[in-house]
């Protein structure tokens, strides 16, 4: 399961000192970027590794969601709640796999062990798709109407990295240098044309 923010946020920190970033991701003329995934990548630091599991549901013929961001390390739960049967693959080489066709939930998860995203998809309908966006770190969040907040970071530097489905190239990035207690606004333009 995932905590709510505010319990993340507690869980992370414990405590007043730590900083957020405020980010928004639009494109060139301004329109926000829904579904794009925001990540800090700490600097010289390895983050402890991930203590939760997550879930990709599918139903109605579809993955739930559509962009799941984990951090490395992440055992992520494939269950089916719908009545027909799914068969859920990956050839992105961050990650390659095939469940066996199934309902209700399969055997054991999946461990996406490297950083990268992995494009999902169904062998038996061709037009389920889904993303795993791997990230090196826990500080990550995924765009609402163009804007995500990453809170309980510790000071330091890190790197601040955008990723959205149609993404074409490297991934936008901007270096960050959090004191403690800071609320930083960051903003990203990306050109989509
Ligand atoms: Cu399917």
């Amino acid at each position: 399961m995932r905590w709510p923010p505010a319990v993340a946020l507690l869980l992370a920190t414990g405590g007043a000192s730590a900083a957020s970033v405020n980010v928004a991701v639009l494109d060139e003329r301004g329109a926000p970027i829904a579904q794009a995934v925001v990540y800090a990548i700490p600097e010289g630091r390895r983050p402890a590794p991930p203590v939760r599991g997550a879930v990709l549901d599918q139903k109605n013929r579809a993955f739930v969601p559509h962009v799941l961001a984990v951090q490395t390390g992440t055992s992520v739960k494939f269950p089916n709640s719908d009545n027909v049967r799914h068969q859920v693959y990956s050839f992105s080489p961050a990650k390659r796999f095939q469940l066996p066709l199934y309902e209700g939930t399969p055997a054991a998860p999946v461990v996406f062990d490297k950083p990268g995203v992995v494009t999902l998809g169904c062998n038996i309908h061709d037009r389920m798709s889904a993303y795993v966006v791997v990230v090196d770190t826990p500080h990550f969040g995924e765009t609402e109407k163009g804007r995500v907040s990453l809170q309980g970071l510790a000071e330091g530097r890190y790197t601040l990295r955008v990723w959205y489905a149609g993404l074409r190239g490297e991934a936008p990035s901007q270096e960050l240098t959090l004191g403690a207690g800071d609320a930083r606004d960051v903003q990203f333009r990306i050109d989509r044309k």
